[in-house]
């Protein structure tokens, strides 16, 4: 996993199908690409099954741009709609039983790093509101009590949306569904509160209609786990199938979610801040330089 694997061997350039090609030749891997690019390179997922329009899969594809190192980079997931597309993508994808993906990661993550010592081998999780905070609940709790340095992606529809339409703990109180015919009667589970509960050094929430968003905070927190600790992304991808919006509505649809119960949110512990301050030069994260002595200071 590195390089290497996005080259072509000796001799085999041309037996290789145009999508390989293309993919060594003008993909992202080994070069410093953005979101703001998009439609400029071959970018790590661009065929998926999934249902047309759906949020989920446009977060998905913002996620793959975003990762620092993809050519370092492995995902791991578990059942749900999301593993449909991060398996068709150009980056090594674990997958295994319902649930058990921070379990994986926290494998994988340890051994990556006996294997590899100091080069970044980053771990990223992405998994549905059912597989994280139903199903996996337990196995993403202990993973972050235990600071296993990997990324958590939430890929929050707020609703089994693989199975038909069952209710998650993510999904809101009173929400009508399929499989929910009398409406769902506790609160949405407040997962942001328990990463930051059990220690994680990042935790953001975001919509996928702001790109530019979606990139910033999935490389804070795929930097952050390579030394600080866990950090946990909550994104909200819609299924428009579940909740019936109509595939031109979806974006408006993420729009007044995120002006209901899905503002952002950032939240960066003080370690993880000098970190990325002093690693990786983020600006907004260096010391304020202390005001002159004498100085009168700003009334509020
Ligand atoms: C052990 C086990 N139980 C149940 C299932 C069936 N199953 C597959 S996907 C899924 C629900 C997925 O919901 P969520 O995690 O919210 O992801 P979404 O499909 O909404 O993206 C279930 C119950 C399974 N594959 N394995
Ligand atoms: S069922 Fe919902 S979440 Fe799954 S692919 Fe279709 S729209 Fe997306």
């Amino acid at each position: 996993m590195s390089l290497d694997y996005v080259k072509f061997s000796n001799g085999f350039e041309r037996f290789m199908p145009k999508e390989y090609r293309d993919m060594v030749e003008h993909g992202p891997f080994g070069k410093k690409v953005s979101v703001s690019q998009m439609g400029s390179f071959k970018e790590i997922l661009e065929e998926h099954p999934m249902c047309a329009g759906c949020a989920m899969t446009l977060f998905i594809r913002l996620a793959m741009i975003a990762v620092p190192n993809p050519e370092d980079t492995i995902m791991v997931g578990t059942a749900g709609c999301g593993r449909l597309a991060i398996s068709q993508a150009a980056i090594p994808f674990v997958y295994g039983n319902y649930g058990d993906q921070n379990g994986v990661a926290s494998g994988l993550s340890r051994g990556l790093r006996l294997r590899f010592g100091d080069k970044p081998k980053d771990v990223v999780v992405m998994a549905g509101d059912g597989g994280t905070a139903d199903i996996g609940f337990q196995q993403v709790l202990h993973s972050w009590f235990r600071k296993e340095r990997f990324t958590t992606i939430m890929l929050d529809n707020e609703v089994y949306g693989n199975t038909g339409g069952q209710e998650s703990g993510m999904t809101s109180r009173g929400a009508v569904l399929k499989m929910a015919p009398l409406g769902k009667k506790f609160e949405k589970m407040d997962m942001l509160q328990m990463a930051k509960v059990a220690g994680c050094a990042y935790v953001a929430t975001v919509v996928p209609n702001n790109p530019r968003r979606v990139e910033s905070v999935i490389k804070k927190a795929v930097l952050i786990a390579r030394e600080v600790g866990s950090t946990y992304i909550q994104a909200y991808t819609s299924c428009n199938i579940e909740y019936a919006i109509p595939t031109d509505k979806v974006m408006e649809d993420a729009k007044t979610v995120e002006n209901d119960r899905y503002a952002f949110s950032e939240y960066v512990s003080e370690e993880a801040k000098q970190y990325l301050a002093e690693r990786y030069g983020y600006k907004e994260f260096l010391p304020k330089p202390a005001a002159p002595a004498g100085a009168i200071p700003n009334k509020a």
